[in-house]
């Protein structure tokens, strides 16, 4: 079971409903930012009370985010996250500090009305040379800083522009078509998230010409930490998503070229395809 957001053809205003088994039963919010004004055992039984509706006819599915849930991001998470920067870095020493550091890298990703979604293009800057997509796991956290459910992120990064200089970590990770989430937000209360393989494979003219894969298992943190840092001193009346770092990332000679696909899966979360695209002109 999934909760999506979805437009269909009798209604043009976005709605939320579980989809299970291809059937929608919406639910009695008006976004996903409503929904996530709740609690976990709120939106549960909400969930377990939705019906049906087989009137829907053709619905398009859209991003999971709404209102002003904001997308957050967890950095260096994964060993080879830490050994990939310090790799590409000109400043080798802030990867490995803040890696093996109590306080976690969090940096802002996204507003909700910039995400992405399953079928739509990334995006590459056209001022950057090494780009690469950032697959990871994503929370769906709601207002009480709890894990309402898990959705798939792509992150897409310039290597070349946080290699030069971290300070330039903004421009690298917030862009047009940055940020990537699946549709369908997998419920906390049915899924153990911590050994689910996270999958990347990239394909060039119908040809795989990079793939990875790691474990969740592999993160250095406790989801819950990611978590009380991201509310430390700040609150999120319409809750927020928080990717929590990558453990896939191709060698330094791996470039990512518009036209190429990306397709992400996380073991019983969803997958996230997308085609990529270079420059802003595209969104
Ligand atoms: O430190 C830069 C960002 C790292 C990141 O996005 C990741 O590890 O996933
Ligand atoms: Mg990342």
């Amino acid at each position: 079971m999934h909760i999506v957001r979805y437009r269909s053809d009798s209604d043009p205003r976005p709605r939320v409903a579980v989809l299970n088994e291809g059937v929608l039963s919406p639910l009695p919010v008006a976004g996903m930012f409503e929904l996530l004004s709740h609690r976990v055992e709120e939106i549960e039984r909400m969930c377990a009370d939705a019906v049906p509706d087989p009137s829907l006819g053709d619905v398009r599915l859209l991003a999971p985010t709404d209102g002003a849930m904001e997308v957050w991001a967890a950095g260096v998470t994964y060993l080879r996250s830490r050994d990939a920067r310090v790799e590409e870095s000109s400043l080798k020493s802030v990867y490995e500090l803040v890696y093996d550091a109590e306080r976690p890298e969090l940096f802002f990703k996204s507003p909700a009305w910039r995400v992405v979604v399953d079928g739509e293009p990334v995006g590459i800057r056209s001022d950057s040379e090494l780009n690469v997509p950032e697959p990871e796991l994503a929370l769906v956290v709601n207002r009480f800083e709890e894990i309402v459910g898990y959705v798939v992120c792509n992150d897409m990064s310039s290597r070349s522009v946080e290699g030069e200089n971290p300070l330039y970590l903004p421009q690298a990770k917030v862009y047009a078509g940055a940020c990537a989430l699946s549709s369908g937000i997998r419920p906390a209360w049915e899924v153990d998230p911590s050994d689910l393989a996270i999958r990347l494979t990239v394909t060039r003219e119908g040809a795989v010409i990079w793939d990875g894969t790691t474990s969740t298992k592999q993160i250095r943190r406790p989801f819950t930490q990611l978590t009380a840092y991201l509310f430390h001193s700040e609150d999120y009346p319409h809750g927020a998503v928080l990717a929590t770092g990558t453990g896939v990332v191709p060698d330094l000679d791996f470039l990512l070229h518009a036209g190429d696909l990306i397709t992400v899966t996380i073991d019983e979360i969803g997958e996230l395809r997308n085609p990529v695209v270079a420059g802003k002109d595209h969104f």
